[in-house]
């Protein structure tokens, strides 16, 4: 799968994609991540990217024929390549997006800056807009890498070929259950017995009850979504009965 970025500061994009999975899976061939610096695009001999907003107001806006010729170029290479722009005003990205959008060979991530991108780059050129989230950043830059990290650990190879499959089933619907490694003792604080016991019936029983109880706490709202057997709806009402930590 291939990413184009499109920034106005491609060196943000460096470090991430030099370490651990995602660095493996570029090696590997699995990901392909270019930068393309708008900056580029920009043919006056200033180099200029964005101007003031029509209509008086804060800030700058960024200009649309820079960014018009760099999706330009990038789909006279691939005519099917899809367009999105990363805006808080953009679809909540959530895990069913993330699977959707990897089945994709090629996307072009646009990175706004300042107060965002001239309107007709919008109606011109998107496919699709999407937010990483209700909070405003600096630039789209960061919200690109959140996007491109959760996309390519959904391609076959990138973590390990067995997880991914059975990580989505679970993913979406309910919170992970807790995790621990050696010691079995930290200052007074003991691994849950049934981890030790080398039962596996047993163990899958006490994750799937701890995965229960804290999407109960923490996120209710996901178990309306969930796909709840007769034994987890059992579980939960036990849950919810007791109502503690
Ligand atoms: C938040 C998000 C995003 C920004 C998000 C245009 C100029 C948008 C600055 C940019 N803030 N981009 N993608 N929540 N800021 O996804």
């Amino acid at each position: 799968m291939r990413f184009d970025i499109l920034t106005l500061f491609p060196e943000m994009f460096s470090s991430p994609f030099q370490e651990s999975i995602l660095a493996k899976a570029i090696e590997k061939g699995l990901i392909e991540v270019r930068t393309i610096n708008i900056r580029d695009f920009a043919l006056d001999k200033r180099r200029i990217v964005d101007d003031a907003p029509y209509g008086g107001g804060q800030g700058m806006v960024m200009k649309v024929e820079p960014i018009a010729r760099a999706i330009e170029q990038v789909k006279s290479e691939d005519p099917s390549v899809r367009t999105i722009y990363l805006t808080p005003e953009g679809k909540p990205l959530n895990q069913e997006m993330a699977r959707q959008l990897s089945s994709r060979s090629h996307l072009i991530l646009l990175c706004g800056r300042y107060e965002g991108v001239d309107e007709r780059v919008r109606e011109l050129f998107i496919d699709e807009e999407i937010s990483i989230g209700d909070y405003v950043l600096t630039g789209g830059e960061l919200a690109a890498m959140v996007l491109i990290d959760t996309v390519s650990r959904l391609l076959p190879g990138v973590l390990g070929s067995d997880r991914s499959a059975e990580e989505d089933s679970f993913f979406g619907s309910l919170l992970e259950y807790p995790q621990y490694t050696r010691p079995a003792s930290f200052r007074g604080y003991e691994v849950p017995e049934v981890l030790l016991s080398g039962n596996h019936q047993a163990i899958s029983l006490w994750r799937r009850k701890e995965a229960l109880r804290r999407t109960w706490m923490r996120r209710p709202d996901l178990l309306s979504k969930a796909s709840l057997s007769e034994e987890d709806k059992k579980i939960l009402e036990e849950i919810s009965k007791k109502d503690v930590s």
